[in-house]
Parts: structure tokens; C-alpha cells; sequence
């Protein structure tokens, strides 16, 4: 199925027509998976492809972005698996002064749909208060997302700050974002990395041996 209408509606930011497409794309029988891939995450490429060139500027990325959300929340009951036990505890969010959120929602939600229980911060999130929240709710996992190159720094004091407060042996860590790399995660201390939604509920329950 070609989900072009879908990807020029998210591209506007026509928030009707993009959550009636995504809802006739459902109702056909498409994988939420593919719809978000193909469609939404397709749509969003070409959106930073765009703003990039000066095409487009801030106030019609955050327009796609809010067109993207509607959407996400029409495909979610789609993602859950119903289950009833929690797997473990993750703090999850948005490192120190970024912004960018809708990927690290859909890892929460795929992750949440696998069975765990999310404690998700938020955006521009300091080391300190992931180091409280970690503290507070005994996490075995922490998530962290970045979209910009300027704020991954904040990922590496992050895990500075929970070493410093001997929280590091703790809890596990899992990176990403879209200028993250395996590299880079290997190289500031994290646990782990993962490049997509579906591979971060892969890697979690690797960290957490649970097969
Ligand atoms: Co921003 N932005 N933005 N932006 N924005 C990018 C990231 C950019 C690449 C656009 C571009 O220039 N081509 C560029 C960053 C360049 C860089 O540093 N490398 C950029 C810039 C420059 C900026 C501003 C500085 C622009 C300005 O003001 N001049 C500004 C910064 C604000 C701030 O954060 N302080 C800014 C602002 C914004 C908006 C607020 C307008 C909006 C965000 C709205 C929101 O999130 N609520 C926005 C958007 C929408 C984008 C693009 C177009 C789309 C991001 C997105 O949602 N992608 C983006 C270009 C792009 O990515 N192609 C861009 C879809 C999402 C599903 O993918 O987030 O990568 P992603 O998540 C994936 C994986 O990365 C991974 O799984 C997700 C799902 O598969 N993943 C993880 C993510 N987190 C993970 C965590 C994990 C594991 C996997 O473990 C815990």
C-alpha cells in the first residue's frame, strides 16, 4: 500500500487528513508497524530533509511533529500486548536542553506495549533529577534520547552523575536518538544502544536477560 496521501498531509501538518488516513490504512488491514515506518517516520524525514534545505522553518517542523502525535495515538492500541505483570522499572526522557519527544514517546510506548512499567520525565531533562527519579523508584533501567548533536554531552554527565552518587551499578543504560551511534554509546559507558523503537524493546530485555 502506498501511504503518499498519508505523507504529504503529515508533511502540511493537515492533522484531519492525516489521522483519516492513518485510520483508512488501519482499518485495510496495515501493519502499525508499517504505517508508522513507511508513513509517519517516512513523512518526518522528509520534514528534516526540508528544514534542512530553509524550505521549511521551525513553526511547520512543529506542525508536522503535532500531526505526527494525532497520529501515533490512533495507531497506539494497536502496540500493546495487554500484559498484566510488570517486566521492570524504566525512567525514561529526553536529555538536558532537547526538545525533541516523538521518538522517545514511541520507545516508551513500544516498550510499555512489551510489558513495562514507564516513568517517563519528559523533555530537557537534567542528570540530576534522572539521577532522584532512579533513586526513587529502585529503576532497573534508564532510557535516554537525543536528537541533537549539540545536547549528547548530556547523555555522557547523566552517567557521571549517577556514577557520582554511586547509583551506576544500579541500574542499566540504554541510549538513542537519531545522531547516536553504538560508537558513542560504547564510548561514554552506556549499556546499550538502539537505532529504533523496536530494537530498544530488544535491547531492554537483553539488559534484563528476559527472553
Ligand atoms: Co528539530 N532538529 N530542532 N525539531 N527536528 C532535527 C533533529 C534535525 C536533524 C533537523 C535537520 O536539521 N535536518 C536538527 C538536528 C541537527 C543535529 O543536531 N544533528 C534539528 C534542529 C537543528 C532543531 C532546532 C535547533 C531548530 C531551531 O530552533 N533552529 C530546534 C532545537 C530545539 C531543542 O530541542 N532545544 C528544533 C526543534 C524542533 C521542533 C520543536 C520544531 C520539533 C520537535 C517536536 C517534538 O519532538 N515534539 C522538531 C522536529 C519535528 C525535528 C525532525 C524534523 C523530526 C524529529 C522526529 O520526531 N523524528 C528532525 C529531523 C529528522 O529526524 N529527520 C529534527 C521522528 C522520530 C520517530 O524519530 O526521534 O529519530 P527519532 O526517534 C527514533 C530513533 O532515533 C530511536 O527510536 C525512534 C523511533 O524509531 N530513538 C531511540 C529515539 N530515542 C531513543 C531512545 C532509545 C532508543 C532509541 O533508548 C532510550
Amino acid at each position: 500500500m502506498s501511504y503518499q496521501t498519508l505523507m504529504d498531509a503529515v508533511i502540511k501538518g493537515d492533522i484531519k487528513t492525516a489521522t483519516e488516513e492513518t485510520r483508512k490504512a488501519v482499518d485495510a488491514g496495515q501493519n502499525a508497524q508499517d504505517i508508522l515506518d513507511q508513513g509517519l517516520i517516512g513523512a518526518m524525514n522528509v520534514v528534516g530533509d526540508k528544514f534542512s534545505k530553509g524550505a521549511i522553518f521551525v513553526p511547520q517542523m512543529l506542525r508536522s511533529a503535532k500531526t505526527m502525535q494525532e497520529c501515533v495515538e490512533v495507531l497506539k492500541p494497536h502496540f500493546q500486548e495487554n500484559a498484566m505483570t510488570t517486566k521492570g522499572n524504566i525512567v525514561l526522557g529526553t536529555v538536558k536542553g532537547d526538545l525533541h519527544d516523538i521518538g522517545k514517546n514511541l520507545v516508551g510506548m513500544m516498550l510499555e506495549g512489551a510489558g513495562f512499567n514507564i516513568i517517563d520525565l519528559g523533555v530537557d531533562v537534567a542528570p540530576e533529577v534522572f539521577v532522584e527519579k532512579i533513586k526513587e523508584v529502585k529503576a532497573d533501567i534508564l532510557g535516554m534520547s537525543a536528537l541533537l548533536s549539540t545536547t549528547m554531552p548530556s547523555m555522557t554527565q547523566t552517567i557521571k552523575a549517577l556514577m557520582d552518587s554511586d547509583q551506576r551499578d544500579n541500574v542499566k543504560v540504554i541510549i538513542g536518538g537519531a545522531p547516536v551511534t553504538r560508537k558513542f554509546a560504547e564510548d561514554i559507558g552506556a549499556d546499550s544502544y538502539a537505532p529504533d523503537a523496536g530494537a530498544a524493546v530488544n535491547e531492554t530485555k537483553k539488559l534484563l536477560n528476559i527472553t
